[in-house]
């Protein structure tokens, strides 16, 4: 290509988190010619960049780790939510373990992609002027390789620190004593506000819409007993495809109201109690899709929230006395303490929805509200990432005809299965759009989805075949079942990144799968036991 070297592959996978690991590794030992790249300097996908104080996962051990004996064996956690520095450890050892390092290149951003019909493979150009020519493309950028930055004027302008989260600098910030602002109570914001409550000289969070957050329950582990015993490892790891969310639990098999008022409350304060995800996706099977049980699930969740909080006026920010959107159709994010921050002297909140006083720009000072000028050392934004499409169309790929994946999803998001796109041969990728993605944890994803596009690789290996593309008829159905799924729920009565109304212009559609992921692995099967229906093979 142009008298580049080019460097001929079976696949290039793209992304080093758990996507990307456990590709690597199935493929490998399968006999592919592969190599990993990765745009940081090492694995860990979102825990390589989400270094902030307090960036920890929400999802629960074992939940949280490769199914693999010859890892979760050896390995033992810290806690059950561990926090990123943690995880970074255990992608190192994965790392090791797996002898990943000698097949991957760090510091390498893929920059475009496209596909030659002739010889039915893909050439692949880095930023950096690398070139791969391979058969298969494999993604695996996860959901939040994008930041988003709102575009106030006169960022560029602030005096002071401006930075994004998951920019959070290697070496440690020193923020005791200073004047900080964190905008945004997402996930991020959360940690973030839960830890820097205890260095900052003053802490002002900016809220646009409250978090409806829970109890975590964090547990520590003195030694090497975990929370579930590693016997039964192997039967929660099979089990995971059993959960509608890929974890431990699954709906109650009862709707909220056939429960009378006391067996409502007292199986409300047991999900409470267990902390974890329990009392968004262990609880009654009607909650996310009925308007009244949401209801009801909200009123419990505002009234345990609000005891936690002093002032009644902060209270009404953070916890709403009517039910401002319906719970759990934002992702709800675990805490540790968050409520209970605003009740110290050094912590303030803003309220910049429309109702309070919103953002109008950045100043040299700080953050100018239509009320008045905050003053800040520090402005931490953490108002998220062109979540689930932003990493993928980042990317120049270009089919065969041309058209490139941004273009071909300039109004709407279409794939086949999450995971292929009509018009983009050999292309496939984990963790993305109409995917089980975000109400499914990242490694049960990372395996399930992976292993069925190795299955398709050995299938069009053992026939002999050179192009699998999914059709657009598979496209245009599976996009009207992504509608269907989520019009049956509450989840497009609310603005997030679930439905991509987080970020300006970006079309308003359901960006994940909300059938479940036993209904999402059943599929998945069907379609490889009838010799991958829906796609074209030559
Ligand atoms: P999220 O969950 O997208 O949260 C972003 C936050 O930033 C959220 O509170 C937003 O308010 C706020 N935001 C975004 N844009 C603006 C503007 N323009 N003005 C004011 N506030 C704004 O990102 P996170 O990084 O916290 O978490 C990402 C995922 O990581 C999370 O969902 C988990 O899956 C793990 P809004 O709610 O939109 O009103």
């Amino acid at each position: 290509v142009n008298g580049d070297v080019v460097h001929e592959l079976d696949a290039l996978i793209v992304g080093a988190g758990f996507g990307g690991v456990w590709q690597l590794k199935r493929l490998r030992d399968e006999g592919y010619n592969v190599k990993l790249v990765e745009c940081g300097t090492d694995y860990g996908g979102v825990w390589y960049w989400n270094r902030y104080p307090g960036a920890r996962v929400d999802s629960a051990i074992p939940f949280y780790e490769f199914s693999d004996p010859a890892l979760w064996e050896e390995w033992t956690w810290k806690q059950r939510f561990p926090g990123s520095a943690e995880l970074r450890s255990y992608f190192s050892f994965v790392a090791d373990k797996w002898d990943l390092r000698k097949d991957t290149e760090f510091e390498t951003f893929v920059s475009s992609a496209a596909w030659d019909d002739n010889e039915a493979k893909w050439t692949i150009h880095t930023k950096a002027g690398k070139v791969f020519k391979v058969k298969y493309f494999l993604l695996n950028t996860g959901f939040a390789a994008k930041r988003y930055i709102p575009d106030w004027k006169g960022i560029d302008s602030f005096k002071g620190t401006f930075l994004h989260p998951s920019y959070w600098p290697h070496e440690e910030l020193d923020l005791k004593g200073k004047r900080v602002a964190i905008i945004g109570t997402g996930s991020t914001g959360i940690q973030l506000a839960q830890e820097l409550s205890k260095v900052a000289g003053h802490l002002t969070v900016f809220q646009r819409t409250c978090n409806m957050s829970m109890p975590m329950r964090q547990v520590e582990y003195n030694g090497p007993k975990q929370y579930f015993p590693k016997a039964e490892y192997p039967s929660i790891f099979e089990h995971r495809t059993d959960s509608f969310s890929g974890f431990a639990f699954n709906f109650l098999p009862r709707s909220t109201f056939e429960d009378d008022e006391e067996k409502r409350r007292k199986t409300y304060e047991d999900l409470w109690a267990e902390g974890d995800f329990s009392y968004w996706l262990a609880t009654y099977y009607d909650m996310l899709f009925n308007k009244e049980a949401n209801r009801e699930a909200y009123n419990f969740w505002r009234d345990k929230t609000r005891a936690k909080i002093n002032d009644p006026k902060v209270a009404e920010i953070l916890a709403p006395m009517e039910q401002p959107y319906a719970f759990g159709c934002k992702r709800i994010s675990l805490e540790n303490g968050y409520f209970e921050i605003f009740n110290q002297p050094n912590v303030s909140l803003v309220d910049i929805s429309n109702k309070g006083t919103p953002i109008t720009d950045v100043t040299p000072n700080g953050i100018r509200t239509s009320e008045k000028e905050h003053e800040f050392d520090y402005i931490i934004c953490a108002t998220g990432f062109d979540a689930v499409t932003g990493g993928l169309k980042q990317i120049d790929i270009k089919g065969p005809s041309g058209e490139s994946l941004s273009e071909h999803w300039s109004k709407e998001t279409t794939t086949y299965l999450g995971m292929s796109v009509a018009g983009f041969p050999n292309m496939f990728f984990t963790y993305g759009p109409q995917g089980p993605t975000a109400l499914c944890n990242g490694p049960t994803c990372a395996q399930l989805q992976g292993d069925w596009i190795i299955k398709a690789m050995n299938y069009m290996k053992e026939k002999d075949l050179k192009k699998i593309e999914c059709t657009k008829k598979s496209e245009d159905d599976y996009k009207e079942l992504i509608w269907k799924l989520a019009n049956a729920s509450l989840l497009p009565t609310v603005n997030s990144w679930y439905m991509g109304t987080n970020i300006p212009n970006k079309p308003r559609e359901p960006l994940i799968y909300l059938g479940g992921v036993p209904t999402y692995y059943k599929t998945l099967h069907e379609t490889a036991a009838n010799g991958y229906e829906g796609f074209e093979l030559s």
